[in-house]
């Protein structure tokens, strides 16, 4: 089983379907799992050193197989995990990966109805404590949780809930079904409902008088391995910063465009609130970047630049209103990006970028546009350069296994996806779908980064419901950070010293820096797995 590599879910009938192979063999077999027959024999391709992974990697096509079925890969009589070949294969695993989103609520009771065994009651349910007001106490109860931990961060929460949103705009047909969470309305889809749990809680984040926004509610300190309602320790309301405001303003104007045709009245309060932060961010040119008071030590999420933020946030109010006061702003930012193509939690530029290059082209500065557009697909270029010489064709160099680096890799094939909507070249589809195989089997560990899915599943992520439960499963659905190679945490340094950049994971409750949830680590598989599935219902 542990050196042939595969995608433990399986594949979609007509994708190009390859195996990693680490073992001595140069023929295989695929045989039909129920009856045991040989469907397709092949030749393995000779082996090349891999760097991130420190061995010698070998591959096989199995593309020619189409045929629905569950099969498994034999060579030297020693067999694969076995995979499916179906053309709904991902549905699952893509309601699975957005109820992982309702799995992580706060403040509120997750019934048996819903939640399953996973139930927990309400949490987190007191008022916040102003930092900077010790004296004044706000209502700030609801949102999600950010991660293994119970702290609630503006920053993080913007990247999730605007991958949601890009998943909705982009692939609405896919995100109508429903995934057995409560209704927030009838008017709104489960993705959309789940979205605005958490859009509701920013709300509350925003000062009304200033219309900044505070950086985090979170308490003192991490608390133990401990149920989320057994947290009782005060809520801190953290100090107000830019790239909170910017990320705020951004993600609340995108949220009113996403919503205008469900839900009117709360489309114009998202835009009211983003107009407002905006409006403060304008007023406050100097950047207000964040870092953890002192003896104060929950997720910090500091950041050393404010300029990704409001360019987001110019280009989202832009495509939402038309109106040249966020035009002009954003092309004066634009002038001082000199790449602006990253979807992470501290540098959101690529978001600004994206949002750009999707608004109504009469309205767009065309010399801007083509700039933009050259620089998105040169990188999506140089991520199928790294994709074609690793040896599990990943997105990521060996000095690239950083912490989160399975949200790297799902942020690349998310922006090779978008890459293909602009220019149609299905080399950036193939390009996704490795980073797609790599998270659910297809890497040398063998391991589905996934809790609740394939053959050798995540078992143990740190996070705290998982562990304060007395239940054996983890949550399902969430994905781990994975290998990350400075060893940033004892258990890490324990079980992954001298390893390879790509083996430095350990499957451990203790290993927060290779094996955490987060939830801008599950929505950008969110936006992959719609994708997969439109492409699917829609035969791209
Ligand atoms: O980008 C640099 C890279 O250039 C360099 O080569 C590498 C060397 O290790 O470091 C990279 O930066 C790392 C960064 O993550 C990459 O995003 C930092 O070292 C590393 O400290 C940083 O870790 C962050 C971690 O908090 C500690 O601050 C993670 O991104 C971030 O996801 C994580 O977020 C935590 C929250 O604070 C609390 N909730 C859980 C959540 C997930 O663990
Ligand atoms: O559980 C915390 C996790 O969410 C953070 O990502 C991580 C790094 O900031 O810290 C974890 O908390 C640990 C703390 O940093 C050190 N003492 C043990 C805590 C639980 O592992
Ligand atoms: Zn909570």
């Amino acid at each position: 089983m542990e050196n042939i590599h595969i995608n433990q879910l399986g594949y979609q009938s007509n994708i190009k379907k390859v195996f990693y192979y680490t073992g001595e063999g140069t023929e295989f077999q695929v045989l039909n799992k129920i009856n045991n027959q040989v469907v397709l024999k092949g030749n393995i391709h000779s082996s090349s050193f891999d760097e991130s992974t420190g061995e010698a990697v070998a591959k096989g096509d199995f593309s020619d197989i189409k045929t629905p079925g569950e099969y498994y890969i034999l060579i030297d009589n020693k067999a694969s995990y076995s995979f499916k070949i179906d053309d709904k294969v991902y549905e699952d695993v893509k309601d699975g990966l957005l109820k992982a989103f309702y799995l992580q609520r706060c403040g509120m009771e997750l019934n048996e109805e819903y939640a399953g065994k996973w139930k927990h009651a309400a949490c987190h349910m007191s008022e916040g404590i102003l930092y900077d007001n010790p004296n004044t106490k706000i209502e700030i109860s609801g949102g999600w949780h950010d991660a293994g931990d119970y702290g609630r961060y503006v920053v993080a929460a913007a990247k999730a809930v605007a991958d949601l949103l890009l998943s909705y705009e982009f692939f609405k047909e896919t995100f109508q079904n429903e995934i057995n969470i409560p209704k927030s309305s009838d008017k709104l889809p489960d993705i959309l409902s789940e979205a605005k749990y958490e859009l509701d809680w920013l709300f509350k984040m925003q000062n009304p008088k200033t219309g900044a926004v505070y950086h985090k509610a979170a308490t003192q300190f991490f608390p133990d391995m401990i149920m989320p309602e057994e947290d009782l320790e005060p809520l801190v309301i953290y100090p107000e910063s830019s790239p909170a405001t910017g990320d705020f303003a951004a993600v609340m104007a995108l949220a009113s465009r996403v919503y205008k045709n469900n839900d009117n009245k709360f489309a114009e309060k998202c835009l009211l609130a983003a107009e407002k932060a905006w409006n403060w961010l304008i007023n406050n040119p100097e950047p207000a970047l964040f870092k953890n008071p002192p003896n104060m030590n929950s997720g910090e999420y500091g950041d050393d630049s404010d300029f990704d933020e409001r360019y987001w946030a110019a280009a989202e109010l832009y495509r939402t209103t038309g109106k040249i006061e966020y035009h002009d702003n954003f092309k004066n930012i634009f002038s001082k990006l000199s790449d602006a193509n990253t979807l992470g939690w501290a540098d959101m530029s690529g978001y600004g970028t994206i949002a750009y290059l999707f608004t109504e082209k009469s309205k767009v500065d065309l010399e801007i546009y083509e700039v933009l557009k050259t620089r998105f697909i040169e990188k999506a270029e140089a991520f199928k350069e790294v994709s074609e010489k690793d040896g599990y064709n990943v997105t990521l160099k060996a000095n690239e296994y950083i912490w989160g680096s399975n949200m790297e890799i799902l942020n690349n094939a998310m922006h090779l996806i978008i890459c293909d909507m602009l220019v149609h070249d299905h080399t950036y589809i193939d390009a996704a779908i490795h980073q797609w195989n790599y998270l659910l089997g297809a890497n040398s560990l063998s391991q589905c980064y996934l809790s609740g899915y394939g053959s050798k599943p995540i078992m143990h992520p740190h996070h705290r419901p998982s562990e304060g439960d007395d239940i054996l499963e983890p949550v399902p659905g969430l994905v781990s950070g994975g290998p990350c190679s400075a060893l940033l945490d004892s258990r890490a340094e324990a079980d992954c010293k001298g390893k390879a950049p790509a083996k430095c994971f350990t499957d451990n409750m203790e290993s927060y820096s290779t094996n955490e949830i987060t939830i801008y680590w599950n929505s950008p598989a969110v936006f992959v797995a719609g994708y997969l599935n439109y492409k699917e219902e829609n035969k791209k």
